[in-house]
């Protein structure tokens, strides 16, 4: 409970921010996106974990009070780099399942892109697996909604769930993010590699491009391109900062 209220206290205190890290296509070398990721630094226990807080948050309406925060202040930021500094960048925000029940979802993503004037094709709404999987026939409404404002979709943490190609193929996304836990042991692994081997080709089939999450170090990016994986992200090619940090002032 003292969680909860810190919690609707740092959302009114704006001790909620971004930090940005680096998606990198796997051919060119070059930074393509950034997945924006939520940090709370509490005034007296210093960073909270988004996997202790964004549970709770799930358990009541601040996540989506978070949430629609979250997306107008990471589109404000990304559009400002993009006309500023000529940063042709796609931004990923995350959703939650819960967001995905708010009928204030559409509407705040179409403000958030008319406010900053950010594309709707810079902008890659991440929804995890379970989250999709959930009530399959409500995900794939307000897919269909979101992708009709233009915008980009992934599906998060891909392998944790039981989703089948067909599904995957009904739901009409653009982007697999294959879950970190399947990188982890990829270099060392003959079965780690042959797993994530097939997630390529299996998304790949239905014209998905692949990211790879967790990678972390300069073996799993070798061994990640000769597969054909398109993009990937993790510690050994940018760790999440500050805007500051990853753009300049
Ligand atoms: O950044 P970190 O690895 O600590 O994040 C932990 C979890 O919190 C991840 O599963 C990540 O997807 C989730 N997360 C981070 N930022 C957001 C956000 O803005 N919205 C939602 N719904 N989840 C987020
Ligand atoms: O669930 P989601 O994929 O959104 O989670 C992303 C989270 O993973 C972020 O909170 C980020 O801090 C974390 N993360 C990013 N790169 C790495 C990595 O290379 N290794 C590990 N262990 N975690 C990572
Ligand atoms: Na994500
Ligand atoms: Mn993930």
């Amino acid at each position: 409970l003292r969680m909860e209220q810190d919690l609707r206290d740092a959302v009114h205190d704006g001790q909620l921010w971004p930090a940005y890290q680096p998606v990198v296509d796997l051919r060119s070398g070059e930074m393509v996106a950034v997945e924006a990721l939520l940090r709370w630094t509490h005034p007296r226990h210093g960073a909270i974990s988004p996997s202790e807080f964004i549970p709770l948050a799930e358990e009541s309406d601040l996540i989506n009070v978070i949430g629609k925060e979250m997306l107008r202040a990471t589109t404000r930021e990304l559009a400002a780099r993009r006309t500023g500094q000529g940063l042709d960048l796609t931004l990923k925000v995350n959703l939650s399942a819960r967001q995905l029940d708010d009928p204030h979802l559409v509407p705040a993503v179409e403000d958030a892109l008319a406010n900053t004037g950010l594309p709707p094709a810079a902008l890659c709404l991440e929804v995890t697996e379970s989250a999709l999987m959930r009530d399959q026939q409500a995900a794939a409404e307000v897919l269909t909604s979101l992708r009709s404002l233009g915008v980009l979709l992934a599906i998060d943490d891909f392998g944790t769930g039981y989703s089948s190609l067909a599904q995957l193929r009904r739901l009409t996304l653009d982007t697999l993010k294959i879950d970190r836990s399947f990188i982890t042991g990829i270099a060392e692994s003959r079965d780690a590699a042959a797993i994530v081997t097939s997630i390529i080709a299996m998304a790949h089939a239905v014209d998905l491009t692949v990211i790879a999450e967790g990678v972390e170090s300069a073996e799993q990016v070798d061994l990640l391109r000769s597969l054909g994986c398109d993009q990937a992200q993790g510690y050994h090619l940018g760790r999440p900062v500050p805007a500051a940090e990853l753009f300049g002032q």
